[in-house]
């Protein structure tokens, strides 16, 4: 198996600065060399370079980095179809949540057709510009995914919600978009959930995208998140869902974003991190 790496330090889409350093602390936590022992040959392509906010001009920081974003993302998305075409399976590290719009965007040229989706996270990420009570461009990946790069949303889920906007629970409910809440979680477990989902998710081998915001775990076990919300995934909880989505052999591509690594607790959270890539791409206990 080959796995292509590619950071995004990307921090423009959120409130909290530090998500930029995501990618370092996910390679510091020895990324490649544990997918090396897993037996995966990786290609690490390193980071884009993404602009800093101070660089940014007063109409750029006024729709909220938006323009930047959009770039980089592009910029991304050419990156990831490279990788796809070329047969590669591209793990993207964030950065903030807004580099998911970049992923899905290349995979989708690259196969001729969106990706289906799940999507882990305790928010919805579904807000609209006019939505959005907050205007940060990471709270609205998912609504750019289904409006511009076709993800259609019949075969997407989100796993974790716990903490999504007014505006958010409408869109959700208008487009019917499958939402496993924590709630759903408690209730069906989380084995239950993850089939449930790839059922809607999935067709076909590599046909999968996982966009995995660590605030998606509880924060007892993930600290170094921006926007931390009690009452999440548990560890062992998270790495079913990634042992799920391994052993249905459909995964075809991956990222993790939302760390920050000035938040977190001797960077356990990016540790978290490769454990649960581990496990997405095959590790099992036995
Ligand atoms: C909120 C927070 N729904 C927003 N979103 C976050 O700003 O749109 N997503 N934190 O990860
Ligand atoms: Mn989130
Ligand atoms: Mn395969
Ligand atoms: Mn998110």
């Amino acid at each position: 198996a080959k796995v292509d790496v590619v950071g995004v330090p990307m921090d423009l889409g959120a409130d909290r600065r530090g998500v930029d350093m995501g990618p370092s602390a996910i390679r510091y936590a020895r990324l490649k060399e544990s997918l090396e022992r897993l037996g995966i040959e990786v290609t690490d392509h390193g980071n884009l370079r993404v602009p800093v906010p101070e660089s940014a001009t007063e109409a750029e920081a006024d729709a909220k980095y938006y323009p930047i974003i959009k770039a980089v993302c592009d910029e991304l998305a050419g990156i990831v179809e490279g990788v796809v075409r070329a047969g590669g399976f591209p793990l993207v590290l964030g950065g903030d949540h807004s580099i998911a719009m970049g992923t899905i965007a290349g995979v989708a040229r690259a196969r001729g057709r969106a990706p289906g989706v799940i999507w882990v996270d305790a928010h919805g990420d579904i807000n609209t510009p006019l939505t959005s009570p907050s205007g940060n461009v990471h709270g609205m990946p998912v609504h750019f995914a289904l409006q511009e790069h076709a993800v259609d949303p019949a075969r997407m889920a989100f796993i974790g919600l716990r903490d999504v906007d007014e505006g958010e629970k409408k869109i959700i409910r208008e487009l019917g978009v499958k939402a496993f809440t924590m709630a759903d979680v408690d209730r069906l477990g989380m084995s239950g959930v993850v089939a449930e989902a790839l059922a809607i998710v999935a067709d076909g081998e590599h046909s999968v995208h996982v966009s995995f915001d660590m605030d998606g775990v509880d924060p007892q076990e993930a600290p170094g998140v921006g926007t931390p919300v009690r009452g999440g995934i548990t560890y062992r909880e998270a790495h079913l869902l990634m042992e799920g989505v391994a052993a249905s052999g459909t995964l075809g591509s991956l990222e993790i974003t939302e760390i920050n690594p000035i938040l977190d607790r001797e960077n356990q959270t990016a540790i978290l991190a490769v454990e649960l890539i581990l496990s997405a791409l095959g590790k099992t206990t036995l």
